[in-house]
């Protein structure tokens, strides 16, 4: 069965907001990092995809001047070493070389910048959204709302499961995959396939980071702030995340995760989300924490 499928079966079986939605625990491990993993996970956002091809490209570019260097350091080794050349050349400058190697690392950190700025623009300036959403860190659990304009009105408190918790579930026939440790959560975020969606994020605490490694996503949780991330995810499945600033002593404990489904299963889930998350309420005191400092 495809993975969509498969977490479609899923998700019908589990009543969808109830237990956690499974991934599966698919050979190419989307969405979450994997032993012996190279390199990013896959990406399934533009972002993600411009990240990782200029990640790539910058790699080539690294090796290649690492290599010319260690080549210039092993020829001056062997040519002048002492017995090979007893009487050193007491020249001091050379105009033309320093010239050049004034202007070909320039132009090496202006055509890396140019592709890395293009990118920064793209990330940080969101298109027109079709879902903006509120992450909240505290300490160590993500909270998120989903405002009433948007069709929801509810808030969402998405909690790591604790070992015990893991049992029970693969007990009741959830495969460890499914549940991965210190990534699967009690509730989480789903969300739909192929749309713009804006997160806004805040902390009530400490920093936290919000990042969603496939999804090129990451940006700190800052306590009175609101910072946002937009990303268009192309794949549907099931994306984790972790906190990345150490904020405490379950700092490992505080996964994110993002259950990306099609639009039609989205809005199914927000009516059954509705009435299982309204006694969350909308999270007052957050909006409040969110505000900007008054000048
Ligand atoms: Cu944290």
């Amino acid at each position: 069965m495809s993975m969509n499928a498969r977490a479609g079966a899923k998700m019908a079986l589990s009543g969808l907001a109830a237990a956690p939605l499974a991934s599966p625990a698919c050979a190419e491990a989307i969405g979450q990092p994997h032993p012996w993993q190279l390199g990013l996970q896959p990406q399934v956002t533009e972002i993600g995809e411009r990240i990782n091809s200029l990640h790539n490209g910058l790699l080539v570019i690294i090796t290649l001047i690492t290599v010319f260097v260690l080549a210039l350091i092993l020829y001056t080794l062997f040519r002048f070493h002492e017995a090979r050349n007893p009487v050193p050349s007491r020249t001091t400058h050379n105009t033309f070389l320093e010239i050049v190697w004034t202007i070909v690392p320039v132009m090496i950190l202006v055509g890396i910048a140019i592709p890395s700025f293009s990118l920064l623009r793209f990330k940080l300036v969101p298109p027109p959204a079709d879902i903006v959403m509120k992450a909240t860190g505290s300490q160590w659990l993500w909270t998120y709302d989903y405002p009433k304009d948007q069709g929801g009105g509810f808030t969402i408190v998405s909690k790591m499961l604790d070992e015990k918790e893991r049992g029970e579930l693969i007990a009741k026939g959830t495969s460890p995959e499914d549940a991965p440790r210190l990534l699967a959560v009690d509730n989480e975020v789903v969300l739909p396939v192929g749309k713009i969606i804006k997160v806004e994020v805040t902390s009530t605490d400490v920093i936290h980071g919000f990042n969603l490694p496939a999804f090129g996503v990451k940006v700190n949780a800052i306590p009175g702030r609101n910072n946002e991330v937009w990303f268009k995810v192309d794949t549907e499945g099931l994306y984790y995340g972790q906190c990345t600033q150490i904020c405490g002593d379950q700092h490992s404990e505080m996964p994110l995760a993002f259950h990306i489904v099609s639009p039609e299963r989205y809005s199914e889930w927000l009516k059954e989300a509705k009435a299982k998350f309204a006694s969350n309420g909308a999270s007052h005191a957050r909006v409040a924490d969110a505000r900007p400092l008054a000048p």
